[in-house]
């Protein structure tokens, strides 16, 4: 294998992942660039297996967006939508509830909630709705509020970061997702998302959160318009942000979605791009300890595919995914436990059922196949 790697051009890097060393950002464009697929994917697997071992990662959760209605109006977001517009919604905190009651006979572990920057919803109804969903199901784990939302919380709460964020926890917020980041350049959230929360911005308010105790997700959207220098800027961010607090759980590379954004001209990602967005990811971010492989984002089959180029989690169940789809995704909106677990087993890696902390709840070592 080592002439394969010098002869792709990768003996470098690769004597660097045998040191441990940290990789520059150089080195993560000549990945970018390496038509090499396999050199780059085995580099990054060396990393995934040195962390992780054979484990392959999901959770049983449950995805609640409970209002599209939004300022931003990101150019690449086909969820958001004006407080006037007919697919506008708004869940009241009962229809919450109902949501987390109907499905209280599975094992949900995760409830992943997220929404859209609404003009005039007040603080209170942000509590209610975390009090709303700890009285359903109390012992639930929630993960919600991407750092974009919390600072917008906070504006509403009249209050710093930090309290804010208190708050939210007396309330039952346990964790954020990592949404909300894209890419942290200024020239692409200005050309994208100008209205949104800034990249600097973004990570102050999830160091605050590392610091109030928070473990927290970051994300990166890539497939659009932002360039391999750009995506490396981003993860070298979130690298820097991890040094100083540790308090990132995982990284999830996001693939653009064009349809019925204002972006709808640009083409979807490729495969390769997915592979090399997770296989970069995974040699880069050398202090983060887990690497997803959205399956909704980039199909069950690449995802599995993935756990041999960098990746050790397949996100979870989702049991409803509403983001993505509003931008044309063709996977489910739901995949079941025994899906995921045939998919990482047939990947030859150990499915491990996980909370969202990464405690495990359940290895899954000779699992019943469904079909020879
Ligand atoms: O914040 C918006 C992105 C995010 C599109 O933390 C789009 O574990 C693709 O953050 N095409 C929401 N992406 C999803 C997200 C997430 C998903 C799974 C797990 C976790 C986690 C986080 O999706 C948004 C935005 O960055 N997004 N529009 C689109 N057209």
């Amino acid at each position: 294998m080592k002439n394969y790697i010098e002869a792709a051009g990768l003996g470098d890097i690769h004597q660097k992942v045998i040191a441990g060393e940290r990789l520059s950002l150089s080195d993560g464009l000549k990945l970018y660039q390496s038509p090499d697929i396999l050199a780059v994917g085995w580099l990054a697997n060396l990393v995934r297996e040195r962390i992780n071992g054979n484990n392959a990662y999901f959770i049983y959760n449950q995805h609640i967006n409970y209002s599209n209605i939004c300022t931003n109006l990101c150019k690449f977001c086909a969820f958001g939508r004006k407080k006037d517009d007919d697919l506008a919604y708004e869940m009241s905190i009962d229809e919450v509830k109902e949501k987390v009651r109907q499905r209280l006979d599975e094992p949900i572990v995760e409830i992943h909630m997220v929404g859209g920057i609404h003009p005039d919803l007040p603080f209170s109804y942000y509590l209610e709705l975390l009090r709303g969903i700890k009285e359903v199901r109390p012992d639930v784990h929630i993960q919600a509020f991407t750092c974009v939302e919390i600072a917008h919380l906070a504006g509403l709460c009249g209050e710093s970061v930090g309290r804010t964020l208190d708050i939210l926890r007396e309330a039952g917020l346990d964790s954020m997702p990592g949404g909300g980041a894209e890419v942290f350049s200024s020239r692409i959230r200005e050309r994208t998302c100008a209205d949104k929360l800034p990249g600097q911005d973004w990570l102050e308010v999830a160091k605050t959160a590392h610091r109030q105790g928070f473990r927290t997700n970051a994300t990166m959207l890539y497939g659009h318009i932002e360039t391999y220098e750009e995506r490396l800027e981003h993860l070298d961010a979130l690298r820097l942000a991890q040094d100083e607090t540790g308090g990132f759980l995982a990284f999830i590379p996001l693939a653009f979605h064009p349809k019925n954004t204002e972006l709808a001209a640009l083409s979807s990602t490729t495969g390769i791009d997915d592979l090399k967005n997770i296989a970069v990811a995974r040699l880069l971010l050398d202090n983060f300890d887990h690497i997803k492989a959205y399956w909704v984002m980039i199909g069950p089959k690449l995802a599995q595919i993935a756990l041999s180029f960098g990746a050790d989690d397949l996100d979870g169940t989702v049991k409803e995914e509403v983001i993505t789809h509003m931008a044309g995704a063709e996977t489910d909106q739901a995949i079941g436990s025994e899906t995921l677990i045939r998919l990482i087993t047939e990947a030859g890696r150990t499915p491990v059922e996980r909370t969202t902390l990464y405690e495990v709840i359940d290895v899954h070592h000779n699992p019943e196949r469904a079909n020879p």
